[in-house]
């Protein structure tokens, strides 16, 4: 078996031992702001990241079709009015590579990259009581201590291999596609497979359609998509919104949902009132639906307010969607194998795709049915099914990751005691706010498990989290402390919130990544907060006005 990447790094120095105010682990958005803030505080830190450029993400899923599914006005960084201003987007979607470009801009701006060490793995974070700050060393030797540690992780940053009897033994090319090789890979004359049709696999089949000799698509569970309807940005559009930019920015951060929304020109003056699937007749509902459909883009899932809380209002808006991929299908088989049929649409991640189901009508694209005939084993030359084999020239797997605590799990996290991240977490993560874990002092998790995070912009909640970690840090030096704790009772408090919250929709029944449901073995808990970015921030701000209630600090 050939792997394809070009993951090998050169060897790197060994850093000498160094102490900083912060170490922070990951250079995606979160590590790059998270370090201009604290500079900005006049503190120093260290940033460790593995690959060997800024991006997170955006630097490791180069698979073909990659974009992002908010829009790029809105997934962007606001703390900088002239960032924001000069910048000039192509598409309504950017394209990885876009925003990768944008992420290397954002690093050289404003001057971070001399705090970077590229290629370094951290492997432990360690507490020491006696110090009072955090040892973390990493694979490749460096050896660093910090008053704070960061975690900058990433929530879909640790890749998910399926386990599949004989997939080692597979003598072809095989790609992941959160692992994508740098250089341009060609599909042309080959037989390719296919594994997986969430997000990832969605946006790449069409595109590797076009380009391979034939397609198998090997599908174990169907997802909801909708158009993207992706276009190149009217510069006369651009300038308009940008001139209220503030405003909208505003809306993205204040709103009862996900901070994808106000992407008008004229930015929203009041807050939306959901429309409930009880007011509208089938006629209203459809039309609701099919302007949303026609609109574009993850956006279509807000049509009907109560869409994530009403199993009626879910199943009209599921049958909506049955009926799209019929019209789009040619062959009846196909169409209905494609239909979802396990899970409230909305309680997977929506998926936003370019010409997904047109794609099922080309000669050389064919869709296996893993539910019907599920695949038995990899050989060297292909898939064997229960019905059938299927020769192949490359494989790709699209096949998730360990979200949202993979990242910080595959670090041996060591707090007050001596007790490991993974024994605290063994029930499944407990975060309070999801920023702050007890037992865990001056650690913060971004985005962590316990806040809106993959159920938002990401943008939007990075940017909330790295502010609300920079204005706590701050209240630490007015004040003199210099550890500060999440209180374990208001952890519990905030952790049983999350899961009433969650458990008050329809989520819970998607059986889905968010709930740790693809990962063998791990707690079925559901991980983010879900009750919007807006409320959420309201309650983070609430907790600073209150002098930081359910947190300890100490000097
Ligand atoms: O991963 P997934 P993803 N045999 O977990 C299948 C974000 N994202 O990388 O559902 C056969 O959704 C698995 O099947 P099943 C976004 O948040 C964003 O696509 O377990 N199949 C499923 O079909 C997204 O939700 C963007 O039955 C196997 C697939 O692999 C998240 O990342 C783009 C299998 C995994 O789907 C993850 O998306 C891309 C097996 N043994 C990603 N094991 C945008 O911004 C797994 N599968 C647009």
């Amino acid at each position: 078996m050939v792997i394809v990447n070009d993951l090998t790094e050169p060897d790197m120095p060994r850093s000498i031992e160094a102490s900083f105010d912060a170490v922070i682990v990951g250079a995606g958005f979160a590590g790059l702001y998270m370090l201009h803030r604290l500079r900005g505080l006049g503190l120093t830190a260290r940033v460790f990241e593995q690959a060997s450029d800024v991006g997170g993400t955006w630097y490791w899923n180069r698979y073909p079709g990659a974009r992002c599914d908010a829009e790029s006005l809105a997934y962007s960084f606001a703390f900088s009015e002239d960032l924001e201003q000069e910048w000039e987007w192509t598409e309504r979607y950017s394209p990885q590579a876009e925003i990768l470009q944008y992420a290397k801009h954002v690093a050289e701006r404003f001057d971070l990259l001399r705090d970077i060490r590229f290629g370094r793995r951290v492997d432990a974070a360690t507490w020491s009581e006696s110090k009072q700050r955090w040892t973390i060393t990493t694979e490749q030797g460096d050896k660093v201590t910090g008053q704070y540690c960061i975690m900058a992780t990433g929530c879909l940053s640790v890749p998910q291999l399926p386990a599949i009897e004989g997939l080692e033994s597979f003598a072809g090319k095989r790609y992941q596609a959160s692992q994508w090789p740098h250089q341009a890979v060609s599909f042309k004359g080959q037989r390719v497979g296919i594994i997986g049709t969430g997000s990832s696999g969605i946006q790449a089949i069409p595109v590797i359609a076009r380009d391979a000799d034939h397609l198998t698509v090997f599908q174990r569970t169907p997802n909801f998509s909708v158009p993207a309807k992706n276009s190149l940005l009217e510069q006369s559009w651009v300038r308009q919104f940008k001139a209220n930019y503030r405003a909208h920015r505003n809306n993205h951060r204040r709103g009862l949902g996900s901070g994808f929304g106000d992407l008008d020109i004229e930015p929203l003056t009041e807050v939306q009132e959901p429309i409930l699937m009880e007011s509208l007749s089938s006629e209203q509902a459809n039309a609701v639906l099919q302007s949303a459909w026609d609109r574009g883009g993850a956006f279509f899932m807000g049509a009907i307010g109560d869409a994530m809380m009403n199993e009626t209002a879910n199943s009209f808006v599921q049958k909506f969607v049955h009926d799209k991929i019929k019209q789009v299908v040619k062959d009846p088989q196909t169409a209905a194998a494609l239909c979802p049929d396990n899970h409230p649409i909305g309680t997977r991640r929506i998926c936003v795709d370019i010409d997904y189901f047109e794609t099922y009508n080309r000669a050389n694209v064919r869709l296996l049915n893993l539910r019907q005939s599920p695949i038995e084993q990899i050989t060297a030359t292909g898939i064997q099914t229960a019905a059938e084999f299927v020769e192949l020239d490359t494989l790709v797997l699209a096949t998730g990751f360990d979200a949202m605590t993979g990242a910080l799990l595959a670090m041996d996290i060591v707090g007050t005691g001596g007790v490991k991240l993974g024994d605290a977490w063994s029930e499944g993560p407990k975060a309070y706010l999801g920023l702050s874990v007890n037992g865990f002092p001056n650690l913060f998790t971004i985005t962590g498990p316990g806040s809106p995070s993959v159920l938002s912009n990401m943008l939007v909640s990075i940017e909330q989290h790295v502010d609300w970690i920079t204005d706590c840090i701050t209240y630490m030096q007015d004040k003199g402390f210099r550890i500060c704790t999440a209180d374990k009772m208001a952890q519990k408090q905030w952790v049983g919130h999350v899961n009433d919250v969650a458990n008050g929709t329809l989520f819970p029944k998607g059986g889905s990544w968010y709930l740790g449901a693809n990962v063998k073995g791990k707690p079925r808990v559901f991980m983010p907060y879900a009750a919007g970015v807006g409320p959420y921030r309201e309650i983070c701000d609430q907790v600073v006005e209150d002098g930081y209630t359910g947190f300890q600090f100490s000097a």
